[in-house]
């Protein structure tokens, strides 16, 4: 069994180049459909949502890059933002288009039976590619919001059809240096069908595409019981996973802070990542966080968010594989479970500190933004911030 104490700095290798992508709209005020409450020194615009994601990275060094999604974060200037970006040491991320709020969309984007909305639909999406191009992203994420609230209002097969030949177009657009991420939700905003509902869907619409088309798994998107690592394992093994958008939910798509509902489920996940080098930076997955923070301070949730991350991949890294490995092959159920479970429960806390302090970090970056004055600044500068894009 290994204690705290026993954690040697080279058992924590695995983290060296590990990085977790944040999302631009985290630190937007968001909310339910009930009430969006909005918290002092609120980014007014995309300048200074980089500016805070910029301080996640600096206090932690796990962050160095953040998500934008258009047209929340539309600017005149792309090329500006990137410099701004870069000025403050991160970079921009992925691009996320938006197919959830507009008017024409009711019956559907990329699946309606209209020509002139699918056209619009992926319209859309060439005009991100070239915010990719301007920003130096390389990732397309599209989440679908389309499908149907009735059985029979549809036609299941013709919405797939659609979809397919959508996909195509957009896929098609692409740069070859370019990736498309397609992520999948079961229910929400229709309830009857979704047209992308699980992974096995976007899975297969991938692998019609092409090489460049893989899965975003949003560990928010599956139905309560629903065994994730699993899933994880799945893609990985047929080459597909691209991304993940990591949150934890009690319910639904709750997007609470990742490793706050299950933190035993997030380290089983990273085991079925460290298990296929998937963390690995040149991996090819995107770790990033899809996250609303409606109560608590922004960019502090920022912080826990990232840790919570480091820290299950820190617990699944010190599984002891060749033990694992002989327990399974004896049939020694209890043991090979044991040892994960000694992995679980070794707190790492103290050896991540001293892993930071060794690079320059403050060893406990909660209480370093805490004691920075940062969120009282931004407080003071900033009135008026805005909201994330929807509530
Ligand atoms: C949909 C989703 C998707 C969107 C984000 C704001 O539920 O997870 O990733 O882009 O929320
Ligand atoms: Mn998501
Ligand atoms: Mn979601």
């Amino acid at each position: 069994m290994t204690s705290p104490q026993e954690t040697p700095p080279e058992a924590l290798a695995g983290l060296d180049g590990f990085t977790i992508e944040v999302p631009s709209w985290a630190y937007g005020n968001s909310g339910t459909r009930f009430k969006v409450f909005t918290t002092p020194g609120t980014p007014r615009d995309p300048f200074e949502k980089i500016a805070d994601a910029a301080r996640v990275h600096a206090l932690t060094g796990l962050a160095p890059r953040v998500s934008l999604h258009v047209p929340w974060d539309r600017v005149d200037d792309y090329e500006r933002l990137r410099e701004h970006a870069a000025d403050l040491g991160v970079r921009i991320g992925g691009i996320n288009s938006n197919l959830f709020q507009d008017d024409d969309y009711r019956l559907g984007s990329l699946t309606h039976t209209d020509d002139r909305v699918r056209a619009k639909a992926v319209a859309h999406h060439l005009d991100c590619i070239d915010v990719m191009r301007a920003t130096g992203s390389t990732d397309l994420k599209l989440w679908l919001p389309d499908g149907t609230n009735y059985a029979g209002q549809d036609s299941l097969r013709g919405r797939q059809d659609r979809l397919a030949d959508s996909l195509r177009r957009i896929y098609e657009a692409l740069d070859p240096e370019h990736r498309l991420l397609v992520e999948y939700k079961f229910f929400e905003p229709y309830f009857y069908s979704m047209d992308i509902p699980d992974w096995g869907t976007a899975l297969l619409h991938c692998q019609a595409l092409g090489e460049r088309a893989q899965v975003v798994l949003d560990t928010g998107h599956h139905a309560p019981g629903t065994n994730i690592e699993f899933i994880v394992m799945q893609l990985l093994r047929a080459g597909r996973l691209g991304a993940f958008d990591l949150n934890s939910r009690y319910y639904a798509d709750d997007d609470l802070i990742v490793g706050s509902a299950d933190p035993f489920q997030l380290f089983r996940i990273m085991v079925e990542i460290v298990s296929q080098d998937a963390h690995l930076p040149g991996s090819g997955v995107n770790f990033m966080l899809d996250q609303c923070h409606n109560i608590e301070d922004k960019v502090a949730g920022q912080i826990r968010s990232v840790l919570n991350v480091e820290q299950a991949l820190a617990k699944a890294l010190l599984v002891d594989t060749a033990a694992l490995d002989e327990a399974r092959l004896a049939g020694d159920v209890l043991g090979a479970h044991d040892v994960l479970m000694d992995a679980f429960h070794t707190d790492v806390r103290g050896a991540l500190a001293d892993r930071r302090e060794a690079r320059g970090l403050p060893r406990d970056p909660m209480a370093a933004y805490r004691a920075s004055g940062y969120a009282a600044e931004i407080a003071a500068e900033r009135v008026g911030g805005t909201q994330a894009g929807w509530s």
